[in-house]
């Protein structure tokens, strides 16, 4: 079965048959690739950590009941304080069925626009550009691009990382055509960076100096298309408020060599086909909107643009960022591309058979969470994202959540941050079970389908809704009992009197039977009548979407830069990292994407550390104005120094301070309302533990009294790095269950190895020293599926490592946890094959991704061992 990967926005298209997840040869985004996150999926299928059924004020309660209960308490609220009490919080995440249903809800029905979305805090500066630049908020570019390009220039995006698999095209792209070009601008040495022919660590925040500066040179050294001109609007009066932006200028501002840059604007200038590629480094700014334009305006003005291997490509995150702004799932649009003018309102009451079309925008994001902290807004229904943990001032949310009379949350994970504010929790269907659309970066839309049953009492999201809307008296707008009705009614309004005045079109879906759905291959928006196989690039006529048809330049911004002072002197960046997905729902829960990090970390510079007496491994807290975090330290050199890099993956369902938007301050750029979330001005403070250690239990427990701790699974059990003050000992006998459990003790000066054992069955295990101990991991998790038999096994277990005899080796087979060695002796006693090992030891048996190193082993395996 055929469907799409539910994580970043690539959106590559996954092939699963008989449970095995692999790459769809045909999509055309991946061709048959699959990054590792996409590979895993198969391991998320599983229950484990699914919310299940619903509950009220933490009771259990029956579906209808649920139901009953939302709808009751929307409608009681909006009777007694309006509509605008009322808010939906919803994701890039949620398929387009869901998310046009929300939208049609709270903006058509409940008749507020208090719906918006995470796409705020990453895609927000994005629409704000475009639709200020084009008329519409169109990404005019195609993968395709990547191979056509002759220079390709990644701007705040660590695409090796984050979009893995449009990066993999980038690099074939290189090694086929070696001249093609790779500018990263990044102000720090990402993965991305590695790769590339030239690195611009530019200072953070300064993008659209750099920028403002090319668009001047273009004007001055003969880079402008004059064919382009006749098709844009305010070219002067842009290029004069950018003539201060010489070379020497940009060199200050953005702490670069009057050299790189001038080397960087002429290639941009001779260079025919540039493909300008971004994300969050420029739009999560104080300047995010006026960066994009920055952006586009180069390409503007170059002619950079509607043609192959051109123009200015913003790389969405989501899945569905793109599906969202269609929908208009921001507070500052309505559905299908409009606005909240006159004739756009009447349209869409008569679209929708409803005279309570909202009449305004509603709140964005950070004023919405500011609205309930106020009291003003008393219910919020928070769907397919964690503002608990990826907002800023996550503790304010936390304190805004916990006093909001009705907080409503759809989830596929029963314990997250922002669950456990809910008081209402509804089951929502997870990948794999949910059935739909989504639209990726390039504007191709791609089908989910279901593959698995629901598990539990779990729901499709837009079900969730349209019972709720039912439930509210709006039975008939609401009557859909399956995705297909949606997505042609989504279809049929963006087509309904557009007449090619709004670029979202794909109207030649409308009349989609319910095979053809199923049957949909990916296809890239407008398709219409006209183009009815979709569009690959757009503006190749070079007619713009504002009403004169002429593309408008955006004069730039100054750069803002977080003010660092004595007191908090270093400037604190924030992202990604390869193998998690945000906030770690679905990702940390498996171990293989665990190994590549498994702590919350800081990264910085060795200058910076040793100021500050770190080294790495050590543990600091780092501090804002706002709050603190904790975690540990990692060296790098790529991280200019006075600079932090901390992931903002981890939460406190796995460490215990660790969630960094806890540091972050509210605020962002004025016309996006996106949050500035990777600039905050911090300190360091290092922490000093009397012990560290490690605990391998086969239950999630959240630690007490500890200075840090984290979490990681482990194949069978979960495993927690330590950090407290006092003696470890003490600790542990302190944690429940403890006492009813049978001890193995070693302990000498101030170590600590303990198991404790309930007959012949480990429930636990745990090392503790002074620094943290130095154990094999996999062998400690195998004992938690495979208890040691012999006293020798348990004493070496006691230990933490495997005597002599059974050490493992590297470990080949993750889910068997088995390790070369053991493959190398069977390979010596005449398994030939990658399935006589499998038959021998199970490994490769299961996900198979070692089925190659085994084959390896058993090629380089001179069998004397
Ligand atoms: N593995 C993984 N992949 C993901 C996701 C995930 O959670 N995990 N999430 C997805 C989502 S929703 C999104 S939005 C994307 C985000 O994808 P990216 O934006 O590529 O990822 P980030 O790590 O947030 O930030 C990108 C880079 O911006 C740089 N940066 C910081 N400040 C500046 C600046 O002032 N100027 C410039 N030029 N660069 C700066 C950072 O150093 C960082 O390397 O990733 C998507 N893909
Ligand atoms: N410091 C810092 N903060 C950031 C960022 C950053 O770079 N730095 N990036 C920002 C960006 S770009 C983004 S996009 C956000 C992401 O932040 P979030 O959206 O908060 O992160 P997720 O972990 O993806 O949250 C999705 C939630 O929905 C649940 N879920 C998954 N699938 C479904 C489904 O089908 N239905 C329902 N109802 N629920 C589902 C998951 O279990 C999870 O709890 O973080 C933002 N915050
Ligand atoms: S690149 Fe993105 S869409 Fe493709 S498999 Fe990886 S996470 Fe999924
Ligand atoms: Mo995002």
């Amino acid at each position: 079965m055929k469907t799409t990967c539910p994580y970043c926005g690539v959106g590559c298209g996954v092939d699963v048959s008989n449970g095995v997840v692999s790459g769809d040869a045909q999509h055309p985004a991946n061709a048959g690739r699959l990054c590792v996150k996409g590979a895993a999926l198969g391991e998320t299928l599983d229950h484990t950590g699914r919310l299940l059924w619903p509950s009220v004020q933490g009771q259990r309660v029956s579906m209808a009941a649920a139901l009953d209960h939302v709808a009751d308490g929307l409608q009681r609220i909006i009777a007694q304080y309006g509509p605008q009490a009322v808010a939906f919080y919803g994701s890039g995440q949620l398929l387009t069925e869901d998310y046009y249903v929300a939208n049609k809800l709270m903006k058509g029905f409940i008749g507020a626009a208090n719906i918006d979305t995470n796409s705020r805090l990453c895609m927000a500066s994005a629409v704000v550009g475009y639709k200020r630049a084009l008329g519409a908020d169109a990404v005019p570019c195609c993968y395709e691009d990547l191979e056509q390009a002759e220079l390709v220039v990644l701007v705040g995006s660590n695409a090796a990382w984050a979009h893995p698999v449009a990066w993999q095209r980038l690099m074939q792209a290189k090694r086929e055509r070696p001249q093609l070009q790779l500018v990263v601008i990044d102000p720090r040495r990402t993965a991305s960076a590695e790769m590339a022919d030239v690195h611009l660590p530019l200072r953070p925040g300064s993008d659209s100096a750099l920028f403002a500066g090319l668009l001047n040179w273009l004007a001055q050294h003969g880079g402008i298309d004059d064919s382009m001109l006749p098709h844009l609007a305010q070219v002067e009066s842009t290029l004069a408020a950018c003539a201060g932006w010489d070379v020497r200028a940009v060199a200050a501002a953005c702490a670069l060599s009057e050299a790189a840059i001038l080397a960087f604007w002429q290639q941009f200038a001779a260079t025919p086909r540039v493909l300008t590629l971004w994300c969050m480094g420029i739009n999560q700014s104080h300047t995010g909107s006026d960066n994009n334009n920055a952006i586009i305006n180069a390409h503007l003005l170059s002619g950079k643009i509607g043609r192959a291997g051109c123009g200015p490509f913003s790389l969405t995150g989501q899945p569905n960022a793109m599906g969202g702004r269609e929908v208009g799932g921001l507070a500052n649009q309505l559905a299908a591309h409009m606005g909240f003018s006159a004739a756009e309102r009447d349209r869409l009451s008569r679209f929708w058979r409803s005279d309570r079309v909202a009449r305004q925008p509603g709140l964005m994001a950070l004023d919405l969470f500011r609205a309930i902290a106020r009291g003003e807004v008393k219910a919020v229904w928070i769907m397919g994202t964690n503002p608990a943990v990826s907002l800023p001032e996550g503790h304010r949310v936390a304190q805004a959540l916990a006093q909001c009379e009705l907080v409503i949350v759809s989830e596929v994970s029963a314990h997250s941050d922002t669950a456990a504010f809910a008081d209402v929790l509804l089951p929502a269907e997870a990948w794999g079970e949910k059935n739909g659309t989504v639209t990726n970066s390039e504007r191709r839309i791609s089908r989910q389908r279901s593959i698995v049953p629901a598990a539990g009492e779990a729901k499709p999201d837009w079900w969730l809704l349209a019972q709720v809307a039912q439930r509210m008296g709006y039975a008939e707008a609401f009557a859909w009992t399956h995705p297909q009705q949606i997505f042609t009614e989504h279809a049929a309004l963006s087509g309904f009197e557009n007449q090619g005045t709004r670029a979202f079109d794909i109207s030649a879906l409308a009349s989609l039977t319910r095979e053809q759905y199923d049957q949909l291959s990916p296809v890239q928006w407008p398709v219409t009548p006209a183009a009815p196989r979709g569009t690959a690039r757009l503006f190749s006529d070079r007619r713009f979407f504002h009403a004169d048809g002429k593309a408008r330049l955006l004069p730039p911004a100054m750069p803002v830069v977080t003010h660092t002072d004595a007191r908090y002197p270093l400037l604190m960046n924030t992202g990604r990292i390869r193998d998690q997905w945000h906030t770690m729902t679905r990702t940390g829960a498996v171990p293989r994407l665990m190994q590549h990090y498994d702590e919350p970390f800081v990264a910085l510079h060795p200058q910076d550390a040793a100021a500050h007496g770190l080294q790495a491994g050590d543990l600091t807290r780092v501090q804002s104005a706002q709050g603190w975090w904790s975690g540990r330290v990692m060296l790098d050199a790529g991280v200019a120094a006075g600079q932090l890099f901390v992931p903002m993956h981890w939460t406190r369902q796995f460490s215990a301070q660790a969630t960094v938007d806890a540091l972050i301050a509210a605020q962002g750029c004025p016309h996006a309302g996106q949050p500035a979330l990777k600039q905050t001005a911090v300190r360091l403070q290092p922490l000093r533990p009397a012990w560290q250690g490690w605990l391998f239990i086969p239950a999630i427990m959240t630690p007490a009294s500890l200075l840090y701790w984290a979490r990681a699974p482990q194949n069978g059990v979960q495993r927690y790095v330590l950090a407290g003050e006092g003696d470890a000992l003490t600790w542990l006998q302190q944690q429940p269950g403890m006492a009813d459990l049978q001890w193995q003790l070693a302990q000498a000066e101030q170590q600590v190895h303990l198991l404790g054992w309930q007959g012949a069955t480990l429930r636990c295990a745990f090392y503790a020293a002074p620094t943290l101990p130095c154990i094999d991991h996999a062998f400690v998790s195998h004992a938690f599926t495979h208890a040691p038999a012999s006293a020798r096994q348990r004493h070496a277990l006691l230990g933490g490592r495997p005597t002599q005899s059974e050490h493992a080796g590297r470990t080949i087979c993750s889910c068997f946890g088995v390790g070369e060695i053991a493959i190398r002796q069977a390979i010596a006693r005449g398994c030939d094959s990658a399935a006589a090992l499998g038959e021998a030891l199970q490994c490769g048996t299961n996900c198979g991704s070692c089925i190659p190193e085994l084959k390896q082993l058993l090629v380089t395996s001179n069998v004397t061992l």
